[in-house]
């Protein structure tokens, strides 16, 4: 046994989203998001659930607080609902959705919690959508009106503002496969998406520089571990091609100030990526004080020879959709478990070599981990508790990997759980609980499932034993 041993220094916290775990859909002036309109739309969620009332956190937010402080968190990661703040998603601001993140980052500060601030975990405000949506470059301009709008009203108080959560899933399951809100199954809308996504970011990056140089600018993206069947040329080549679409096509406007070449050669059939106008690149390319990275899984891929059987791990096989524009010749493949109630593999060395990778790759950039954690079909024991113990080991295995990139000089900075409580899995509902705080959904009732206790253990001594 080797205990693994974190700084004082280094930010442990935990991680929500507005319209998981908010609820209060039409309360005090909130306008509707595409995911109100998404959720509501019949057999697109699993049961039909909506996030109309989710963990109502809306009403229950100082308890919530009260528990992340009991948990002895320096950080918590929230997001700002944009159709509450500003309903219509552009011209008039909402004073009481305003009022609300005001009272809660308050409520951080006197309880010690440092706040993180996404603006957008993909709720966006449906009267944009219904005029293109992010396949249409006036988002990214509103957005940009948003983010002067929150910053404004909260900016001081704000520790790390975070412009987007996981663009790619806003682009590719929003606008590719269409498993996301608006649910739209357009390649090349799509691509138009993740260009948009990444202006939308550089001109809100902009805003917190102008308007509050104090705070940290910082994104978070699902960043993938790609990897191949074989050692073949053609294999290796699906992993460039995977690796492009999903990490380079952010990372390199957002780093390195251009899209990747091979992106846009990789993609020329589906569009000419005409809508990226000169000087954008350059737009993007604001300066970051951290990168938040996302992580919950691996990839396994292969070249496709266009007549054997598909394997159906991503859907490719499953459905007519598939969220990788452009890829129709990579073949997902069936990983070796074990899984979680997601379905998704359990790798944490990949963890490790991601952050080794981006430490190679964009030297320099701190790093911070602002999701990682697992859906287990959880159950309530005899004695009212939740003895997760595949969570902890998922967590314990996970957290030890930060630790061994930190131990090859990696600057990762923090980490964040996801998440604080069981909340809307968006497609699937109610159904995958990835809370370490259970929710009772008929009486939210907030109940520490073991691995609160452990986290609150570990975050306490700062080792990671076993
Ligand atoms: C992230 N994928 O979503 C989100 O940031 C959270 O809101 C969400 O609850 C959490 O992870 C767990 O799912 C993802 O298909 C959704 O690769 C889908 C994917 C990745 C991340």
């Amino acid at each position: 046994m080797t205990a693994r041993n974190f700084p004082e220094s280094f930010v442990w916290g935990s991680a929500t989203a507005a319209y998981q775990i908010e609820g209060a859909a039409t309360e005090d002036g909130r306008g509707r998001s595409i995911w109100d309109t998404y959720s509501h739309t019949p057999g697109r969620t699993l049961n039909g659930d909506t996030g109309d009332v989710a963990a109502d956190h809306y009403h229950r937010w100082p308890q919530d607080l009260d528990h992340i402080a009991a948990l002895g968190l320096s950080a918590y990661r929230f997001s700002i609902s944009w159709p509450r703040v500003q309903p219509g998603g552009s011209g008039r601001f909402n004073p009481a959705g305003l009022d609300f993140y005001a009272r809660l980052v308050d409520g951080l500060l006197e309880r010690g919690i440092r706040p993180v601030a996404t603006m957008y975990h993909w709720d966006l405000p449906q009267e944009l959508e219904d005029a293109g949506g992010w396949p249409a470059r006036d988002t990214a301009l509103r957005f940009e009106e948003y983010a002067a709008g929150i910053v404004g009203a909260l900016g001081d108080r704000v520790h790390t503002w975070t412009t987007l959560n996981e663009p790619w899933c806003s682009a590719y399951l929003g606008y590719g496969s269409g498993v996301h809100a608006p649910g739209r199954t357009e390649p090349a809308a799509a691509l138009a998406a993740v260009h948009h996504l990444n202006l939308a970011h550089g001109l809100a990056g902009r805003v917190v520089r102008e308007l509050t140089p104090s705070a940290e600018l910082s994104v978070t993206l699902n960043l993938h571990v790609v990897r191949g069947a074989s050692g073949s040329a053609a294999d290796a080549d699906a992993v460039r091609r995977i690796d492009a679409l999903a990490n380079r096509a952010f990372l390199g406007p957002m780093l390195q100030g251009a899209y990747p070449a091979d992106l846009l050669a990789d993609t020329a059939a589906v569009t000419d990526w005409s809508f990226v106008r000169s000087g954008d690149e350059k737009l993007i390319a604001v300066p970051l004080d951290v990168l938040g990275v996302n992580y919950y899984s691996s990839t396994l891929v292969r070249a496709w020879d266009g007549h054997s059987a598909r394997s159906a791990a991503d859907g490719h096989g499953a459905s007519a959709h598939s969220p990788w524009v452009g890829a129709e010749d990579v073949d997902f493949l069936p990983q070796p478990g074990p899984y979680t109630a997601m379905g998704w593999n359990i790798d944490p060395p990949a963890l490790t070599e991601l952050l080794l990778r981006l430490r190679h790759d964009y030297p320099g950039q701190p790093l911070m981990i602002t999701e990682n954690g697992a859906a287990f079909d959880d159950v309530v024991s005899a004695d009212a508790g939740v003895h997760d113990d595949r969570r902890i080991d998922y967590l314990r295995r996970h957290i030890g990997a930060v630790a061994d990139a930190r131990a090859q000089g990696v600057d990762v900075r923090g980490y964040f759980v996801w998440s604080l409580l069981d909340n809307f899995e968006w497609g699937y509902g109610y159904d995958r609980r990835f809370g370490i705080i259970r929710v009772d959904y008929d009486t939210q009732e907030r109940t520490w499932k073991d691995s609160a206790h452990w986290y609150r253990r570990l975050v306490a001594t700062g080792q990671l034993d076993g």
